[in-house]
């Protein structure tokens, strides 16, 4: 979703529809956060958690979790009527990961949702994104009870690059949910060498 400029300008600007992932480990909150920002409503696949979860899935923090992804969640949200991020959430458990290369195609970014709990359920997403050399973001979303570090030793505890933003949101807070995206469409376009500046018409 990620289009190349057209003909005839010379900067590459951020395209008017862009999709953006919501990845991290299981009940990180990734379904709360694309419905916490979404301004239609929310696509959910979301299954029942059964006995085969036992053992297998931590709930620990999150134990009145009774539902899970089992595909994906679709958001969308407009940006100063411009911009329309189509947000993309992944199924957080390790037996859906196959299906993170459909999500993650032709994103411009992602999100990484991360709980100071459970730090390293975001490990696969990290390296995930890391490999495909795909931008993105890592987000604390602070549970209540859940310890708070400095964004830096969360960034040295993940072995994350100094170029990576790290912050802290609430994936129940609309406001809270908009400032991570918006840092996550700035650090993409950075990243990608992309540009909001009016593109300039190329001569003959
Ligand atoms: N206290 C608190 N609870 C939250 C927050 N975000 C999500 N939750 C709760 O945490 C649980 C998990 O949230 P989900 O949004 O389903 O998490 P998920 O990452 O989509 O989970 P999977 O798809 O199963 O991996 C739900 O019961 C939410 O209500 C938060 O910021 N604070
Ligand atoms: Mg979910």
């Amino acid at each position: 979703m990620v289009s190349g400029p057209s003909r005839g300008v010379r900067a590459r600007r951020l395209p008017t529809a862009v999709k953006i992932v919501i990845a991290g480990g299981f009940g990180v909150g990734k379904t709360t956060m694309v419905g916490t920002v979404s301004e239609t409503r929310p696509l959910r696949t979301e299954e029942l958690l059964t006995d085969q979860s036992i053992g297998v899935d931590d709930i620990a923090g999150v134990e009145r979790k009774s539902t899970t992804t089992v595909a994906m969640d679709f958001g969308r949200i407009t940006m100063r009527d411009e911009y329309v991020l189509y947000l993309f959430g992944t199924p957080g458990q390790e037996r859906f990961w196959f299906m993170w290369d459909e999500v993650a195609l032709g994103a411009l970014g992602a999100v990484v949702l991360a709980d100071t709990r459970r730090l390293s359920d975001c490990f696969p997403s990290v390296d995930y994104f890391e490999r495909r050399g795909t931008p993105f973001v890592v987000a604390v979303n602070c549970f209540e009870g859940a310890q708070r570090y400095d964004l830096q030793e969360i960034q040295m505890a993940l072995n994350l690059g100094p170029k990576v933003p790290v912050m802290l949101c609430d994936a129940r807070r609309v406001e809270s949910c908009k400032k991570v995206l918006i840092d996550l469409v700035l650090h993409a376009m950075k990243f990608r060498g992309l540009t909001e500046e009016p593109a300039e018409p190329q001569k003959a």
